[in-house]
């Protein structure tokens, strides 16, 4: 996700590494290559112009009077622009009770996959707060063959009510869906429409009579993430045609330049509400302005991990391992804990994308295999050690490595390799208390 941005950024702040001041110099070939990076990730030119002079702006003729060093000073500034760029605050969707959500976009950009998703989403927030929520899905796009029976599919994988009208008109559809949805006292109605190759003024007059009779309280633009600066142009003639209130950017795990997510706000002054980020149900994630700039600066992204943690893992398994971290104290159960943690994340590749820097790394799909069954390896030698072996990993002299390798059917030194990496992890928890750096990234 925005591999190719944090690629980029990650290669020019390498480059200003190790320098102790930055002077104009500096700036000024850093900027020229971050106004390269924008414009081959398909930003327009002028707002490219635009970032790079408040970067400078930020950077000229003040004097480096922090601690920070050059490349710190450069990644500092640049992350705190393009956060405010990306749009500061993150915007919260929770739609108020009873609303009407109306899906809209070109054809192929993600409607009924993120109507799906959407609802999945609210009725998993719901289930948090102790809610069954009610909604209903609808489609009125008779423009597509077979548009409505894949948003029935994806219904009935998510669980999640549908309607289908008589009518095949888009309009006296709307309305018999409409009636039902009142009359079933359902709390919310996600609509999907029909969409076109390109905008087209048909559309938008179904969209303008659909919106005069519904009166969504909600009109969402899905947009294609892949499609760049034509996605700007797209947005601009759904506002002036029918007007919306965010967009969701779908297919940000495609290979992506990210332009589009780093002009959307800037140039619309509406936000990212979504980003969609896969054809699973789950892989919708709210958007972050914090976050995806961290991402596309490739610095990772500790918190979105996370929070994709806490949904997998109980929050006491969490707070253990947090714990061992903050005291900088670890023993082999921590250890042990931390992976089977990982392994409820899903592949070592799935969390790659959150890591800080990982955008910089070449690692192959075999590395990452390898990685993996040296992880299953590990646990298998863990679970061969007994408690107080893994509470005191000093006590596993020769012949007790030798017992323990044998119980988990690999050689000695495999058992030597585990322990080395273990204190390497003893190292970084040790070094993460000293720099009380932890606890920021869990707040
Ligand atoms: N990888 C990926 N694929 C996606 C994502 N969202 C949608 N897709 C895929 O994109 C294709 C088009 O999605 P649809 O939801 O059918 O798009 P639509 O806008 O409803 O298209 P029309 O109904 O033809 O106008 C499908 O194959 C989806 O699985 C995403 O976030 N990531
Ligand atoms: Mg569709």
């Amino acid at each position: 996700m925005f591999d190719f941005l944090s690629k980029k950024f990650s290669s020019i702040f390498s480059k200003v590494r190790g320098k102790k001041t930055l002077d104009v110099a500096t700036i000024d070939a850093a900027l020229e290559q971050v106004e390269d990076a924008l414009l081959s990730a398909d930003v327009p030119y002028d707002l490219v112009q635009t970032f790079a002079q408040e970067i400078k702006d930020d950077l000229v003729g003040k004097k480096v009077t922090t601690s920070l060093q050059a490349d710190e000073q450069l990644m500092k500034v640049v992350n705190d622009r393009l956060v405010a760029f990306l749009g500061g605050d993150k915007s919260i969707f929770s739609p108020q009770i009873p609303s009407v959500i109306m899906v809209m976009g070109l054809q192929g950009s993600g409607k009924t996959t993120t109507i799906a998703k959407l609802a999945h989403y609210m009725a998993q927030e719901g289930k948090k707060r102790g809610k069954e929520r009610r909604i209903l899905m609808a489609s009125v796009d008779y423009y597509r063959p077979a548009a409505i029976d894949q948003l029935e599919q994806l219904s009935k994988r998510a669980q999640i009510s549908f309607f289908r009208a008589q009518s095949n008109d888009p309009i006296t559809a709307a309305c018999e869906i409409y009636d039902y949805w009142r009359s079933n006292n359902y709390e919310f109605l996600l609509l999907d429409t029909a969409g076109r190759l390109h905008v087209d003024n048909r559309m938008l007059e179904e969209l303008r009579i659909l919106d005069s009779r519904l009166q969504p309280k909600h009109k969402l633009l899905i947009l294609d993430a892949m499609t760049g600066q034509e996605s700007l142009a797209v947005a601009r003639a759904f506002e002036q045609g029918v007007g919306f209130q965010g967009a969701i950017l779908t297919k940000i795990d495609s290979d992506t330049r990210g332009g589009a997510a780093f002009s959307f706000r800037y140039a619309l002054k509406k936000p990212i509400i979504f980003m969609g980020s896969g054809e699973k149900l789950e892989d919708l994630e709210q958007f972050y302005p914090e976050r995806s700039a961290s991402r596309m600066l490739g610095m990772g992204d500790i918190k979105s991990l996370i929070e994709h943690a806490e949904q997998k893992i109980k929050a006491d398994e969490q707070q253990s391992v947090y714990r061992s971290f903050q005291n900088g104290k670890m023993n082999l159960e921590d250890f042990a804990q931390q992976m089977d943690m990982i392994n409820k994340l899903g592949s070592l590749s799935s969390i790659m994308k959150y890591m800080p820097g990982a955008g910089n790394l070449s690692v192959s799909q075999d590395q990452l295999d390898q990685g993996q069954q040296e992880m299953n390896r590990f646990r298998a030698i863990m679970s061969s050690m007994t408690r107080k072996e893994r509470l005191y990993p000093p006590l596993l002299n020769d012949s007790r490595k030798k017992r323990v390798a044998k119980g988990a059917g690999v050689a000695v030194g495999e058992v030597n390799k585990l322990l080395s990496r273990f204190d390497h992890m003893q190292q970084y928890a040790k070094l993460i208390k000293k720099s009380g750096g932890f606890g920021r990234l869990f707040k």
